[in-house]
This record gives structure tokens, C-alpha cells and sequence, in this order.
């Protein structure tokens, strides 16, 4: 299997919480290498950079709010089919759906809270990478 990276932040809800620990370490149990990793406010530009996708979404404004409502925590992981691993590991988008064991069905119920963002794809993981650790954003 590939050794790829993939772009993790934890969301203000789970540095609010306290959870960032947590979190980190179920991602290094699970045998992913920490390669990157920054506490961050993430500004108004960037989300709309990183959640550029979702634009047209109806829940994007809120989106917007709540990344950028307090500071979060960017990482970098590495390891084989990584991004898979990740999103495996954090669970169904929605909480409320997500499965007992992952990250999300395990510390969170709402779907505008769900504590943890994963990249979907490896060429979307090299975008949010040189996004997130670019020299302006640092
Ligand atoms: P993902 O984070 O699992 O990749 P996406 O569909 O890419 O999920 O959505 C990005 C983020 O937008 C979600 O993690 C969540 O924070 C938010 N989001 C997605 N769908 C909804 C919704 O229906 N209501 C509120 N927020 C949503
Ligand atoms: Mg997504």
C-alpha cells in the first residue's frame, strides 16, 4: 500500500473542549506518523479557501462562523492509504450517524459540531497541506 499524507484539523469545538489530545493520540495509535502540526487561528480568507467547495451549500455561512470561531489545530499525518485511514478513524460526517469507536460517534452528536475535518482524496490532501503550511498562513 502507497505511504501518502493527509491534512487533519481539529475544529474550535474540539481545542474548546480540550480534546486536541485526544484526538491527536487516537491518530497516533492507529500508526499514522505526525508530520506537521500547528496551533492556529484560522482566518476569514482561509476557511473560504479551504471550504471553497461548499460555497453554494446552504449551512456554508455557518460553516465559516465556526471554523474561524476559535482557534484550532492544523496537522500533517503520514502513513499507507492515510486519507482513508483518517476518515475512517474520525467517522461519518455526521455525528449522529457516525459509529461508536470513531472520533465523531464517540465525543459528538451534531453535524455543525463535529469536532474533526479529514482530507477526502490525496490530491485534496496536497491542496489543504500547502494551504494550511504555506509561508503566509504560518
Ligand atoms: P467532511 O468534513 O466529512 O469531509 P463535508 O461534506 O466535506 O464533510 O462537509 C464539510 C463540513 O461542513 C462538515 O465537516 C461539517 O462541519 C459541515 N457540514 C456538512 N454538511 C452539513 C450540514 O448539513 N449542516 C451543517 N454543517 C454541515
Ligand atoms: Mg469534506
Amino acid at each position: 500500500m502507497e505511504r501518502e499524507q493527509t491534512f487533519v484539523m481539529i475544529k474550535p469545538d474540539g481545542v474548546e473542549r480540550g480534546l486536541v489530545g485526544e484526538v491527536l493520540r487516537r491518530f497516533e495509535e492507529r500508526g499514522l506518523e505526525l508530520r506537521a502540526l500547528k496551533f492556529m487561528e484560522v482566518s476569514r480568507a482561509l476557511a473560504e479557501e479551504h471550504y471553497g467547495v461548499h460555497a453554494d451549500k446552504p449551512f456554508y455561512p455557518a460553516l465559516i462562523e465556526y471554523i474561524t470561531s476559535g482557534p484550532a489545530v492544523a496537522s500533517v499525518w503520514e502513513g499507507p492509504n492515510a486519507v482513508e485511514a483518517v476518515r475512517a478513524t474520525m467517522g461519518a460526517t455526521n455525528p449522529a450517524e457516525a459509529a461508536p469507536g470513531t472520533i465523531r460517534g464517540d465525543y459528538c452528536l451534531h453535524i455543525d459540531r463535529n469536532l474533526v475535518h479529514g482530507s477526502d482524496a490525496p490530491e485534496t490532501a496536497e491542496r489543504e497541506i500547502a494551504l494550511f503550511f504555506s509561508d503566509e498562513n504560518r
